[in-house]
């Protein structure tokens, strides 16, 4: 991206001088031609950025979820046993923190669990979400499954 940004401002640095030039001299027709040109090139160098966009955007494709847990349910803005969704290939990050209590998050099928944790206390755990489906996330202490301590995270 930042390559196309410098070869964007390159071409207008280009265009701009010519566009004066046509404009100051009123008997210089070939000067407006090629004035147009430039600017249709200046176009597509435009549409090659945007694609640029997309890709960078694909590239860090990281998705971080912030949850608490108590007795017994995870949390995530308010929301009880919230439904996290990622695309396939994205890396994703949990933060999770005991709001009371002895907990962790789990996540068999990518190998994905965070250390327990006490009462105020926040850990992590990053792995991608490589293969498409609806899992369950729980909280692998004691019964706290077995009590509701899940959540659906889903890989489309
Ligand atoms: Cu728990």
């Amino acid at each position: 991206m930042k390559k196309k940004t410098v070869l964007l401002v390159l071409g207008f640095a280009f265009v701009l001088p010519l566009v004066g030039a046509g404009c100051a001299s009123s008997t210089a027709p070939e000067n407006d031609a090629v004035s147009l040109e430039q600017i249709g090139q200046l176009d597509v160098m435009i549409d090659e950025g945007k694609g640029d966009t997309a890709v960078e955007e694909t590239d860090q494709a990281k998705a971080i979820f912030a949850l608490s847990g108590k007795n017994f349910a995870f949390m995530m803005d308010g929301q009880e046993a919230p439904v996290l969704k990622v695309k396939k290939g994205t890396t994703v990050h949990i933060d999770f923190t005991s709001e009371s209590g002895f907990h962790d998050w789990v996540l068999d099928e990518f190998g994905a669990a965070t250390d327990r944790v006490q009462t105020g206390e926040t850990v992590s755990v990053e792995f991608v979400a490589d293969q498409v489906g609806t899992y369950e996330y729980y909280c692998s202490v004691g019964a706290h499954r077995a009590n509701g301590m899940i959540g659906t995270f889903i890989v489309e």
